[in-house]
């Protein structure tokens, strides 16, 4: 009886102290780490701002690493050193929906619970949930949105996109371009791409008004690819004549949605897709229900319909 009392107590000191479960020998940390998909820009501090409240409720030590670029071949050595420090879970927004399937997996294969927050991997058995916008029908909300800008005047029609791979923007350039079909006054030129660049897309735009002076809108799918639509339509002297539709909130774009350099801004809601991702990624660890697909809000703003709690933070 002695022994069996001495034994209890053994187990509960090495499950304690802030450990849980015992994941293949080690036991792992009462920890959430957040990989976004890149540093300091505002739909990822939403996100984060969302991430860091909800960890601390629930108890866990919370960590953040973002590359310095949108770009898989950066985001992935942090991957790898995350699976060195053995956290319970990973909320991660994977810049590429195939190159990062093998380092999640091997986050997964080592039993720490993966949660996609934002973007998600073309192999849907990688991650216990995904929490994300439908983004498909935010790029129809977008075309709909544009043609009732441009209110039946015909003219050319332009679609910016960011990297080719990206789950959320492929999502959204593909919406936008079933549903702009639907408006035969408007000739749609096609998606280029930026590299997520906002330096691109300015010149991107610039480029295409030379080449089409009938442009009469374009959909920026991002936050840097709106930012950058708009530079461009500055310096070619066309803010307001042409119709801009952007995604995101950013402070930059809510600042030119006021003045009328953009029309429209589809906003996202970044800091509930965090929230949402901790108490996916806890349930996912402590035994409780997840469910595989959670979807947020999306909402689209105008000058005279732009409710300050849809704008993205710089800080928390
Ligand atoms: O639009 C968001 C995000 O949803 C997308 O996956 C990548 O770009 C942003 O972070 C904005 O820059």
């Amino acid at each position: 009886m002695r022994v069996l009392a001495l034994l209890a107590v053994l187990v509960l000191t090495a499950c304690g102290g802030g450990q849980i479960g015992d994941t293949g020998g080690t036991a792992a940390k009462k920890k959430l780490v957040l990989i976004p998909g890149v540093a300091a820009e505002p739909f990822y501090i939403s996100m984060e701002c969302g991430f860091r409240e909800a960890a601390e409720a629930k108890g866990y030590e919370v960590d953040v690493q973002a590359p310095a670029k949108f770009d898989a071949t950066l985001q992935t050595p942090i991957v790898s050193g995350v699976l060195a420090d053995k956290p319970a879970g990973v909320l991660i927004a994977p810049t590429d929906d195939k190159a990062l399937a093998g380092p999640m997996r091997q986050l997964k294969d080592a039993g720490i619970k993966v949660v996609e927050v934002d973007t998600r991997l073309e192999d849907t058995s990688v991650a216990a949930s995904t929490i994300s916008s439908d983004n498909e029908q935010g790029g129809r909300l977008a075309a709909r949105t544009l043609a009732d800008l441009v209110g039946g005047k015909p003219g050319s029609v332009l679609v910016l996109n960011t990297k080719a791979g990206t789950s959320t923007t492929d999502a959204r350039a593909k919406g936008f371009e079933d549903e702009i079909t639907k408006y035969p006054d408007l000739k749609y030129v096609g998606q280029q791409y930026t590299d997520n660049e906002p330096d691109q897309a300015a010149s991107k735009v610039t480029a295409t008004l030379a080449a089409n002076p009938d442009l009469v809108g374009v959909f920026a799918t991002n936050l840097n690819t709106g930012e950058g639509a708009a530079t461009g339509l500055r310096n070619a002297g066309r803010t307001g004549a042409v119709n801009l539709v952007g995604f995101d909130a950013s402070p930059k774009q809510v600042q030119d949605l006021k003045s009328g350099v953009v029309q429209a801004l589809i906003a996202q809601d970044p800091a509930t897709i965090g929230r949402t991702g901790v108490e996916q990624a806890v349930a996912a660890i402590e035994g409780g229900s997840v469910r595989r697909d959670v979807q947020t809000e999306l909402v689209a703003l105008t000058k005279d319909k732009a409710d300050e709690k849809y704008f993205y933070r710089q800080k928390c």
